[in-house]
């Protein structure tokens, strides 16, 4: 069992070539992937974070970091799509137009995936006209909203309702999340529902499509 402190330390330092081999012997040996996320991953992108707020790290440094944590995730993503059974909806994802932070989104993706659904992944710092286009020609269920900065926050509402001028609005449920955004706020702009990590949406989705399946 390789020691996964490690694994932490390789993100935090931004040593991608040591996050990826300690991820994958890890795999190897049969360890739970969403316990490499959630205890050593994200742990360390947190750390980044305290750090570069605290001025002790800077841009260069945080982008060292996400290219170490995308490139376990890669290596992960495989695993956790693959536990899927039947497509249970289809879920048009990306980060908010403005925002470039998309690890978290990744993630949440590859969840969806894993939980039965079909995702279309439009990437980050995506335009509501890039949403409302694929709903028009994908048949969405479900429209998921990413942010990470408060700055592109309201760019959520905006979403939100230029689905509602081009007369989309009423075909999908929209849900959104990431690190700032709350309950609240999720309320306060007319979203149908906020999901706080990627286990947490999964099973929002499915609670949603299962009880009101959208028109
Ligand atoms: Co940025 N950044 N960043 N950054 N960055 C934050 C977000 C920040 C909190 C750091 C800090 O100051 N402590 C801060 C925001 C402050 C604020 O707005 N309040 C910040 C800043 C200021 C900035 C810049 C402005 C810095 C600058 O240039 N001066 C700049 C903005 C660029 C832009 O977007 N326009 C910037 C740039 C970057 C990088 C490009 C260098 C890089 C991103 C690389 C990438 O994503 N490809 C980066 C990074 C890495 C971070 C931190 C360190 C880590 C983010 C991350 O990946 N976390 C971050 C600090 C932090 O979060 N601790 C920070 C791991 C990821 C798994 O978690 O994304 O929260 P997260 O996703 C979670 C949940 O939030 C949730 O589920 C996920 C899994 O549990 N979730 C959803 C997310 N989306 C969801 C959607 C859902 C449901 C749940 O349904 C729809």
């Amino acid at each position: 069992m390789p020691d996964l402190q490690k694994l932490y330390d390789a993100i935090l330092n931004g040593d991608n070539k040591a996050a990826a081999s300690i991820t994958k012997e890890a795999l190897a040996q049969a360890v739970e992937p969403m316990d490499l996320v959630n205890k050593y991953m994200i742990p360390a992108m947190d750390e980044v974070g305290r750090r570069f707020e605290s001025e002790d790290c800077f841009v260069p440094e945080l982008l060292l970091s996400a290219r170490a944590m995308k490139g376990s995730l890669e290596l992960i993503r495989p695993l956790l799509a693959a536990r899927g059974t039947e497509p249970a909806g289809r879920v048009a994802i990306g980060t908010v137009q403005g925002d470039l932070h998309d690890i978290g989104k990744n993630l949440v993706a590859s969840m969806l995936e894993g939980g039965g659904f079909e995702v279309v992944d439009l990437g980050a710092d995506v335009s509501p006209e890039k949403f409302i286009a694929a709903i028009q020609s994908r048949r969405i269920d479900v429209v998921a909203l990413s942010a990470l900065l408060t700055v592109t926050m309201p760019t959520m509402k905006t979403t939100i309702e230029a689905l509602t001028l081009a007369g989309v609005r009423q075909k999908v449920k929209v849900i959104v999340g990431g690190a700032p955004v709350t309950k609240e706020y999720a309320k306060q702009i007319g979203a149908d529902g906020f999901a706080e990590n990627a286990i947490s949406a999964v099973s929002l989705v499915r609670k949603m499509l299962a009880e009101q399946p959208v028109a």
